[in-house]
């Protein structure tokens, strides 16, 4: 008997499946391939049921002959241990960033003469249904909630992006690239004070309210699966911050950063060229154990930002911070600087772990930008956050527009510079 290899990346078994799984036995035994959690958030969206309800499910299928694991999304190992005669996929692997698997199995086939079959992909009403009924599941609060700290358990370093909008989410949520045979894609969102305030035309001084701060989330929710960290900046008087985490908590955020400051904030980036006041180590840490206190689920995370290297006190006032904050109920760190080296970052995230190897460790590498993720994860970082580069990206190109159209008096020399009417138009899906 022949073989036909397939791989499902699904947690849900529709009429393309079936399809694919009823063409596969045309030709031989059918085997598939079924995908860890770890591959799956990498390539497609986080998985809504659990890895070995996926592998039950696909093993109860009629004439599915072996299941077997597929840790990664390209099949060189499912093909060197099983050597299908066939590997069958839905043919929307023939473009887009999915070519590169085709590509890759068709060399690995070719080594011993296999062969592909690409089977027309199903996505019809029925296909199309489930799919946004998964991706609603995902998107509501009690399973986005949990989602970062699942993500923790999950990914070597939670890549995370700002966003202040509906579009921005969008960005965060769709984009996907594969470079060299990998897949990647951001896992999480991270509302900036910075930018949700650069936004509205405002500055960075806890200016722009709560209420204007949770509506920005709210129109990323409505666009968006993925989970949220919100920056909560100081937190304001603790009275109030127990107010924001029920908040927070309620409306499916997964974290949130407060930072040891007081008084009027100014943005960390501007350092000590402004007056900036840190908060004491006792104060910060009763509104930590405040927020923890009054939150009503396990699933939330307070973080606690560390100012110290910023305002210059040094590395041993950030470290003891660090111990202290996470002795207060902190769920996580994040250490900060504005040095272009990430040499203090590395120090203290190495002398934090020395005596503390689990609490998460958060950083923004918007100055010290030429550490790469790898660097950052071996040292002990477990999210990074890309805190301001859509909107530093977006602003000089919008710029430049106005300023083309100023000066041509007409919009014809910067339009092949623009996003095609076509694509603005269908960029936003139809319910
Ligand atoms: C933000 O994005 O608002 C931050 C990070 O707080 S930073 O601007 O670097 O302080
Ligand atoms: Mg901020």
């Amino acid at each position: 008997m022949k073989k036909v290899y397939t791989c499902f990346c699904t947690d849900v078994i529709h009429e393309g499946h079936l399809n694919i799984i009823g063409e596969a036995r045309k030709y031989g035994d059918v085997y598939v391939g079924v995908l860890t959690d770890e591959a799956m958030i990498r390539f497609n969206r986080f998985p809504v049921v659990s890895f070995r309800e996926r592998i039950d499910m696909v093993k109860k299928l009629d004439g599915v002959k072996a299941v077997i694991v597929q840790d990664e999304i390209m099949y060189d190992k499912a093909i060197a241990e099983i050597k299908p005669d066939y590997v069958i996929h839905g043919d929307n692997w023939l473009n887009g960033p999915m070519k590169a698997i085709r590509d890759n199995v068709q060399k690995l086939l070719s080594a011993y003469g296999g062969k592909i079959i690409d089977v027309p992909y199903t996505y019809n009403e029925n296909v199309k249904r489930t799919d946004a009924r998964i991706k609603e599941k995902l998107s509501m609060p009690e399973y986005r909630r949990k989602r970062l700290k699942q993500l923790l358990t999950l990914c070597p370093i939670v890549k995370t992006i700002e966003v202040h909008s509906g579009l921005t989410g969008l960005i965060a949520e769709k984009t996907i690239v594969e470079h060299d045979g990998e897949f990647s894609q951001f896992d999480a969102m991270w509302i900036s004070s910075l930018c949700d305030s650069t936004a509205k035309g405002k500055p960075d001084i806890e200016l722009v309210d709560m209420t204007s701060r949770f509506r920005t989330i709210d129109d990323v929710m409505e666009v968006t699966t993925k989970p949220i960290i919100f920056d909560g900046d100081t937190g304001g008087l603790t009275e109030h911050f127990v107010y924001t985490v029920r908040s927070l908590e309620r409306m499916g955020v997964s974290a949130v950063i407060i930072e040891d400051k007081t008084g009027l904030k100014k943005n960390s980036l501007f350092g000590v060229d402004v007056e900036q006041t840190q908060d004491s180590i006792e104060h910060f840490c009763e509104k930590i154990t405040a927020g923890k206190n009054v939150q009503l689920t396990d699933d939330f995370m307070i973080i606690a930002r560390i100012e110290s290297l910023i305002l210059e006190r040094g590395m041993r006032d950030a470290l003891d911070r660090a111990f202290a904050y996470v002795k207060a109920g902190a769920d996580g760190i994040m250490i900060h600087s504005r040095k272009k080296d990430p040499s203090e970052i590395l120090e203290f995230c190495d002398a934090f772990r020395k005596s503390d190897k689990t609490t998460p460790i958060v950083v923004v590498p918007s100055s010290f930008n030429t550490v790469t993720e790898k660097e950052l994860s071996e040292h002990g970082v477990n999210i990074v956050i890309y805190a301001n580069q859509l909107t530093r990206s977006a602003y000089p190109a919008m710029e430049q527009t106005a300023k083309d159209i100023l000066k041509y008096h007409r919009a014809h020399e910067v339009d092949s510079r623009l996003m095609p009417i076509k694509d603005i138009i269908s960029l936003i899906e139809e319910l």
